[in-house]
């Protein structure tokens, strides 16, 4: 099923639309959630909530502070124009994995209004800058967009895209894609860090810097009974978390970002019902689904 792909649906470019699908991105299915009862107190790191706050233990969800010095190939995608100059125009999070090639999520890019490509004029790829309320680092203007044109903003399929820097990035590290059709990195139980800007709190709680948080690959026959109806389809998504006691996972912001086993991009971040419940793992874009199409970009 990898391997088979359906024909190309228009990705049509410039379409008009200000809201960003990053920071949205089930915040519905968030809100109903917290409507309908009180946030479980997560177990795992997140057990209580006000000390671990006092010691700045609350990240991404559950995880602990990174730094872009330690991890040069996290990069932020910014633009000021949308979201302000408020930490620096976050919206989602990029691997950079060659001097000019940064991957994302498709839906980064896209407008969930219009259901078509954003126009962001000022899409900024921002490197070397752990602490958005800096201006350590650059912020690279971005010469070309490639979404992978299977992509469906409908069922999450294909999310991925390339992003070409106007600027190469010689001196920085880089991360590489894991290969085309791996399979070890994603058995169940292996443990995974995904890196990113986004809420710490499942509430719209964004920090100012990078985080981290390490979590567990799920089998795919759990994730397809956590996600039904085909929600989850494992030919090009994979799910991490804490399946039983949830407390630890990516959230809204950090969408694109990289999901990292053995020094290798096995995933990026997709989508997911809330953040860190229990039952509710994140779902991911499985790289070694579209290692290849990525690597025709570089
Ligand atoms: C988002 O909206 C999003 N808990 C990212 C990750 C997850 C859910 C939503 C997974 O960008």
């Amino acid at each position: 099923m990898a391997g088979k792909r359906r024909t190309a649906e228009a990705a049509g470019a410039g379409a008009a639309g200000t809201a960003g699908a990053g920071l949205r991105r089930g915040r519905r299915a968030l809100l109903v959630l917290l409507a309908a009862l009180p946030l479980p107190v997560a177990a795992g790191t997140v057990a209580s909530s006000t000390p671990a706050l006092a010691q700045g233990q609350l990240r991404i969800i559950g995880g602990t502070g990174a730094s872009t010095q330690q991890e040069p190939w996290m990069v932020a995608l910014g633009s000021r124009s949308v979201y302000g100059d408020y930490r620096s125009g976050q919206f989602c999070g990029g691997t950079l994995v060659s001097p000019t090639k940064v991957v994302t999520a498709a839906h980064c890019l896209y407008d969930e209004s219009t259901m078509r490509p954003a126009d962001r004029p000022d899409l900024k790829v921002i490197v070397g800058r752990s602490d958005l309320s800096t201006s350590a680092g650059s912020e690279v203007a971005v010469s070309q967009v490639w979404i992978d044109p299977d992509y469906s903003m409908r069922s999450n399929m294909w999310d991925v895209a390339v992003l070409t820097l106007a600027v190469p990035q010689p001196g920085r590290g880089v991360l590489p894609l894991v290969d085309q059709g791996a399979t070890a990195p994603y058995r169940a139980g292996t443990v995974a860090t995904v890196f990113g800007w986004g809420d710490t709190r499942g509430n719209g709680q964004y920090p100012m810097t990078l985080h981290s948080v390490q979590v567990p690959m799920i089998a795919d026959s759990t994730c397809a009974q956590d996600y039904p109806d085909g929600a989850f389809r494992a030919s090009t998504m994979v799910c991490a978390g804490e399946q039983n006691q949830g407390g630890r996972d990516a959230c809204q912001g950090d969408s694109g970002g990289p999901l990292v086993v053995a020094g290798r991009l096995v995933g990026l971040v997709s989508w997911g019902a809330g953040c860190a419940e229990a039952g509710h793992p994140g779902v991911y874009t499985r790289v070694a689904a579209l290692a290849d199409a990525v690597r025709g970009q570089l």
